[in-house]
């Protein structure tokens, strides 16, 4: 009996053990299988993240936010780089708190930061060990200003973007010169090749894991060496791909934008767009909307960097009428902030941020995760796609009420409701759907109704 019941024991302990063998084995293979996701595979998650992120904060932010008239100031009024470098004496942003950006960020409702790590003046906002010409090196703050961003991104799951500059005023070694900073004293001779050696390193510190696992860059600037526009040839050869390669070899799942107003490189995985939504911006040219995730670029007021005089605040209708549009374009907005050089983010800035965010809150359903409609805007407004919903996004609903939608002959409607309280929206679909906006729905800023199909 004994050796009956030790020899069932064992039996049960075998199969136990063999359970618990067979889930650590397919817990081990799903976790394998997470650390072979190629690069590849890592950015196209990350690219569907985007996408359904829909809303950025941009932030520019360097050594010229102390003067306080933008980022192009040393070009601007033709600053000697010893006349510039001055400003770092009183660079001192004892009121920077990087919770708090992240904070008002988060009550916009935007979900991910691209910030200046370097601009064209060539300044590093942080502890860069190959130039002393950094904000821990030469300011009185000291301190590492993107690190410590970096650190409370990842506390509050804020995925973090670098705006890196290819074009450097600063750098002797960034010859030739290109279209810009001409005036700094800079003597006429220099290497590009350890130009873009220096890059890359710049690149890898950002990259190295101190300051996280990046969303992504966003590089600027390789339009200061452009032949002639249009056209795609340069004066120098930047060599992209390798500064490419190098990002996604140390940050695979990091998504790679080039703001040169051309068609995407190879190697890039977003495209951008500055001032206006993706074909219909400043810079555009006819037909170079691509295929990758879209990102428009603007400013609140009208500049990047801190400019006291700027006074044109963009109202909140404005900016939610702008996120919208974008979003029917199929694009994020990355909607820019200047901090001052106290660190602070300007008080009207927030006020407009936050009544974004609030209309968010109540809204973001029609935003985040969808893509554009199906159909092309309108001068009414523009259509937002989730799954079996199209959300009609009526800007300016006709005297009549009635709001046509082309290209929709199609398409079976089941039902039309307004997205504010779901009260049933009259619609005819014998031909192209037209709807029946009565008076008293509309909004000021946005009629939203809910088609299901
Ligand atoms: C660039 C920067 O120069 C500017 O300071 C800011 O950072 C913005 C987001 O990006 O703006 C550009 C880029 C290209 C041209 C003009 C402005 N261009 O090709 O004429």
């Amino acid at each position: 009996m004994k050796t009956k019941s030790n020899q069932l024991t064992h039996v049960y302990i075998l199969i136990v053990v063999s359970i618990f063998c067979a889930v650590m084995l397919a817990g081990c293979d799903l976790i394998s299988r997470k650390v072979v996701l190629t690069g590849e595979e890592l950015r196209a998650e990350q690219a569907k993240w985007f996408q359904d992120a829909k809303f950025g904060m941009f932030i520019h932010w360097g050594v010229y936010s102390v003067a306080g008239r933008g980022e192009w100031l040393m070009n601007n009024e033709k600053l000697s780089i010893e006349t510039y470098e001055k400003l770092t004496e009183r660079f001192n942003p004892i009121e920077y708190d990087p919770a708090e950006w992240v904070q008002i960020a988060k009550d916009a409702g935007m979900k991910y930061i691209t910030i200046t790590s370097k601009h064209h003046d060539g300044f590093a906002m942080w502890d860069s060990k190959v130039t002393k010409w950094d904000i821990v090196d030469t300011t009185p703050y000291g301190k590492d200003v993107l690190k410590m961003l970096a650190d409370e991104c990842e506390k509050q799951n804020m995925p973090l973007f670098f705006y890196h500059s290819h074009l450097d005023w600063h750098h002797p070694d960034y010859f030739p010169l290109g279209q810009t900073g001409h005036h700094s004293g800079r003597e006429q001779k220099g290497d590009f090749n350890k130009y873009i050696k220096y890059m890359n390193k710049q690149i890898a510190e950002l990259c190295s894991g101190r300051y996280g696992k990046l969303a992504g860059f966003w590089f600027d600037g390789w339009w200061d060496q452009q032949v002639k526009k249009p056209g795609r040839q340069t004066h120098v050869d930047w060599r992209l791909q390798e500064t490419y390669d190098l990002i996604h070899r140390l940050q695979p799942q990091a998504l790679i934008g080039n703001n040169h107003h051309e068609a995407p490189f190879p190697g890039e995985d977003f495209q951008m767009f500055e001032r206006g939504v993706p074909g219909r911006d400043k810079y555009s040219k006819a037909n170079f909307v691509s295929k990758l995730p879209l990102e428009t670029c603007d400013t609140i007021n009208n500049s990047w960097g801190y400019n006291r005089t700027d006074r044109k605040f963009k109202s909140p209708k404005q900016l939610i009428r702008y996120l919208v549009m974008t979003a029917g374009y199929n694009a994020n907005l990355l909607l820019n902030v200047g901090p001052m050089p106290n660190g602070q983010i300007q008080t009207e800035a927030v006020r407009c941020l936050k009544e974004v965010g609030k209309w968010l809150s109540i809204n973001g359903e029609t935003i985040y995760g969808t893509r554009g409609g199906p159909m092309p805007p309108q001068n009414w407004g523009v259509t937002t796609k989730k799954g079996d919903k199209i959300y009609v996004h009526i800007f300016q609903v006709p005297e009549n009420g009635r709001v046509a939608l082309p290209n929709t002959k199609k398409l079976k409607v089941k039902s039309a409701k307004l997205f504010k309280d779901a009260s049933e929206i009259e619609f005819n679909d014998k031909g192209n759907v037209v709807l029946r906006i009565p008076r008293n729905a509309i909004d000021p800023n946005d009629t939203i109704v809910v088609l299901e199909i």
